[in-house]
């Protein structure tokens, strides 16, 4: 007994002289829309997982997924004021609140993704990343979002006239609302989490994203025909409260730039082997997915043209730039 209590107490000594678990010193907020298991939500993951290892515990970053911060907009507007430190979104809500990134998700402004992703690598992503500061948020790296489409509860959508009066929800933003109109089609703005059940009491006849967010909502469901149409590529981004980084280090700035840039081959990666999962799954589900000719496409380019000569000059002069990568 003697012999037991004297091991105890050796134990008890020695774990006291152990450095404890290192404790953060540091605990940061990520908000996100999308479910534990979305690209997105496991690039933010791997973020944060980076950031934890390379300030050896001091700083950790809690992914809240599933909207539980709150929906998009309010996120962003929570970030800026510092109250959430970091969020990934879509550059569609961001653009309420920096104008100019309007200019990267214009219609059919890609030729095709590797154009996007040599544009979002090179010096005009780089420059918009940094343009963020005035309105109070670090641009952090961009995320996959592959190409939306439009899809609704009515009617197989072959041409633009198909479209025709049909409501279709969009993201809170100026230039989604006008190119739906474009079509000839009527924008509904509202939040992502709303979708599902304004579709199923037939609010809205429709909405557009792409093969991941149509699966993962489970809005084929209750909208089962999918044109691909690819109207747009609107990157994902991941952006910080510049109050927040303000109250860092330069070293732990460095850091959590660096991590994101370095979560974006794993997300990117993600993203792709769930493009094609999401594809599978619907089309099992009996969506009907609807693809269309060149023609068509033709005629849907003609007509969102307009909304290029309705953007600033300053923005035609970047949509000019991003044209002439090569
Ligand atoms: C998704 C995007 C979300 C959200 C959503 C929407 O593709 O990843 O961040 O913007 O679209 O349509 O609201």
């Amino acid at each position: 007994m003697k012999r037991f209590l004297t091991v105890l107490v050796l134990i008890a000594v020695a774990a006291s002289t152990l450095p404890a678990a290192a404790a953060p010193q540091m605990v940061l907020r990520l908000g996100e829309t999308h479910v534990a298991d979305y690209p997105t939500t496991r690039g933010d993951m791997e973020f944060s997982r980076l950031v934890e290892e390379r300030t050896g515990g001091r700083i950790r970053i809690e992914v809240y997924h599933s909207k539980q911060l709150g929906e998009e907009k309010a996120v962003i507007e929570q970030v800026q004021f510092g109250a959430i430190d970091f969020t990934r979104v879509s550059i569609s809500p961001l653009a309420a609140f920096a104008p100019a990134f309007d200019a990267l998700q214009m219609p059919y402004l890609y030729r095709d993704e590797e154009h996007m992703w040599k544009v979002l690598n090179g010096p005009i992503g780089e420059e918009f990343l940094n343009s963020l500061e005035p309105a109070n948020f670090v641009g952090l790296c961009w995320y996959d979002s592959g190409a939306r489409n439009f899809y609704n509860s009515r009617r197989e959508i072959k041409s633009v006239a198909d479209l025709k009066g049909l409501k279709i929800r969009v993201q809170e933003s100026k230039l989604m609302m006008g190119l739906v109109s474009a079509l000839g089609a009527v924008p509904t703005p509202m939040p992502f989490g709303e979708v599902y059940s304004a579709l199923q009491t037939g609010v809205i006849d429709g909405a557009e994203n792409n093969w991941p967010s149509y699966f993962s909502t489970s809005h084929y469901e209750v909208a089962k025909y999918f044109t691909l149409d690819g109207h747009t590529r609107v990157p994902e981004i991941l952006i910080a409260s510049k109050m927040t980084m303000d109250k860092l280090s330069k070293e732990d700035q460095d850091i959590i730039r660096q991590a994101a840039k370095d979560s974006m081959p794993y997300q990117i990666k993600l993203w792709k082997e769930y493009e094609k999962v999401s594809e599978e799954k619907v089309t099992a589900a009996g969506s009907i997915i609807t693809h269309l000719s060149p023609e068509a496409v033709s005629a849907f380019q003609k007509a969102m043209e307009p909304l290029y000569s309705e953007l600033k000059p300053e923005l035609q002069e970047v949509v000019k730039k991003i044209r002439e990568v090569q």
